[in-house]
């Protein structure tokens, strides 16, 4: 049973739009102003892993034209995945009700995200997906799709969890969904990081809704995507997967 059964939600409190990058020097203000126009009351916060290509001087830019749009400046590439656990603390030390993550390349619409809030004021983690009636991919490759798809399947079987896409990086968050899944000890990085987030808040008993998106793959830009990204996923997901089997196996022993 859910945390939903009998719950009643609170007022959903400002959002923030946590937005990291790698390299976004041509993404970044159209996505800013995307979300600024899509959700005018939303602060963004862009998390800058000193990207040589210039991206932090140019948000810092945005910063310097606009109040609700900040900056985190951090030392040096790290991974997608401390970059969002670094924007979630400043976020909830900040006093934000509502964390949103969303890539800077266009690939999550900013115009879908009033849909996603829409959703949360209902549960307690929305995930934008692909995977989903109404969900679908645009330009992508289908040895993409198949990746995506496959690793979705693969963790939603292994870690017996009932989400169509466990990989997408389009989600909102409620700030107690954040405080209740133990970030500190959340060490994984690309793509694993959202299975891991996902999995924590469906076995702390969160209520967690799947929203169709369109997703577009980018236009500009390189991608960050690569073999290690995918073999992280394999491997921490297939050591969560057998872990919770034994965990359950030797519970059962002990009854
Ligand atoms: N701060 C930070 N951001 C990162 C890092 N790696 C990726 N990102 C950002 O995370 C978002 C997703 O990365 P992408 O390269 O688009 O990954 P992807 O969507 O799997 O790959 P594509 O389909 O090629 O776009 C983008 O906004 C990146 O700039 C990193 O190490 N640090
Ligand atoms: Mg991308």
């Amino acid at each position: 049973m859910t945390r939903n059964a009998q719950r009643r939600y609170g007022p959903l409190g400002t959002v923030l739009v946590i937005i990291p990058t790698y390299d976004e020097a041509d993404n970044i203000r159209p996505v800013v102003s995307r979300v600024r126009s899509a959700v005018p009351e939303a602060h963004v916060l862009v998390a800058d892993d000193n990207s040589p290509d210039g991206t932090g001087k140019i948000a810092d830019e945005l910063a310097a034209e606009d109040d609700r749009v900040k900056v985190l400046h951090r030392r040096g590439k790290e991974g997608l995945g401390a970059a969002y656990l670094a924007g979630f603390r400043w976020g909830l030390e900040h006093g934000y009700g509502v964390l949103v993550e969303m890539d800077a390349d266009g690939s999550h619409q900013p115009e879908e995200l009033p849909r996603l809030l829409t959703a949360l004021k209902g549960a307690d983690l929305v995930l934008g997906s692909r995977w989903v009636p109404g969900g679908r991919v645009v330009n992508w490759p289908r040895s993409r799709e198949l990746l995506s798809r496959g690793g979705s399947t693969y963790s939603r079987l292994l870690l017996d969890i009932p989400i169509r896409d466990v990989t997408g990086g389009y989600r909102a968050f409620r700030r107690e969904t954040l405080e209740g899944i133990g970030m500190a000890d959340v060490a994984s990085q690309g793509y694993c990081f959202q299975v891991d987030l996902a999995h924590r808040a469906i076995r702390a008993g969160f209520h967690v809704v799947e929203v169709p998106i369109t997703f577009v793959e980018r236009e500009r830009g390189d991608s960050k995507m690569s073999r290690d990204i995918v073999a992280e996923a394999l491997w921490r997901v297939t050591a969560w997967g057998l872990e919770g089997r034994v965990r359950k196996l030797s519970g059962r022993r002990h009854t």
